[in-house]
């Protein structure tokens, strides 16, 4: 298997057939992994529907909802075990993460001097659009904010759209690892820079998401903001 994308659920049975349908376009050749927390909107009985046509579309189902950086690092362990794909794509289910990108992540990989891309808001070219301006400047800042005290030269630190050479994601220690939300998208991509990966950001447009509701919580907010100076003092 070249390609496995990763699409992490909870409750969103409005966007996952569109999402599924626009990279089956897109990357024909993608197979994709939904890792449902059981949500209680019966997003993984939709899956099960689009397995009934389609083969490359695979389901992981978990118990219960323990927030995004448990649900991935769980579906990684799975994914080692089960398909072993030369490269895994991390995305948001909602369509923030637009499929027509993928095209131009597999580009860049193929130069061979790229182990992780990441779709990137903050270099040249990327945006964020639909977003109200208190979060827009949220995001904005607490991305200056988390790259001056983490020293990780990446714009986008908080960013959740990846595509990742799977012998790196297996090379580092996804124990480490505790958190979820904006606090695991930094804490992932400090063990990437730690191992010495080579990076590169694709400008993205991040589109607000398309339907169902955000599972944003203060908590996440305010592991978000401490993480940078965890980061920092385990460096
Ligand atoms: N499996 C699983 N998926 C989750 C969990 N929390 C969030 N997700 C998924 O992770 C992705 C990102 O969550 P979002 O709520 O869209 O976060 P966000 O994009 O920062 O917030 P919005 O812009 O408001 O959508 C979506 O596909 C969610 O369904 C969780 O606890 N378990
Ligand atoms: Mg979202």
């Amino acid at each position: 298997m070249k390609l496995l994308i990763i699409i992490p659920t909870y409750n969103e049975k409005e966007t996952i057939t569109q999402i599924i349908t626009e990279i089956g376009r897109q990357v024909p050749h993608g197979h994709i992994l939904v890792v449902d927390d059981n949500s209680p909107d019966g997003t993984a009985s939709i899956v099960r529907d689009i397995q009934k046509q389609n083969v490359q579309v695979h389901l992981f189902s978990r118990k219960s909802k323990e927030g995004l950086g448990k649900a991935y690092i769980d579906a990684f362990r799975h994914v080692f075990k089960t398909y072993d794909p030369e490269r895994i794509v991390m995305m948001d289910a909602d369509m923030s993460h637009h499929p027509k990108y993928l095209c131009d992540m597999e580009s860049l990989f193929e130069s061979g001097d790229v182990d992780v891309v990441v779709g990137s808001r903050y270099v040249s070219g990327g945006d964020t659009v639909g977003w109200e301006p208190w979060r827009k400047a949220l995001s904005y800042y607490g991305n200056i904010y988390a790259g001056v005290v983490t020293g990780i030269p990446i714009a986008d630190l908080t960013a959740g759209f990846y595509m990742i050479d799977t012998r790196v994601l297996k090379a580092v220690n996804l124990d480490d690892i505790d958190s979820s939300g904006y606090a695991f998208q930094m804490e992932l991509k400090n063990l990437f820079h730690t191992y010495g990966a080579r990076f590169s950001e694709l400008p993205i447009i991040f589109g607000n998401r398309v339907g169902g509701e955000s599972k944003i919580s203060n908590h996440i907010i305010s592991e978000g903001i401490v993480a940078p100076w965890k980061i920092r003092f385990k460096k």
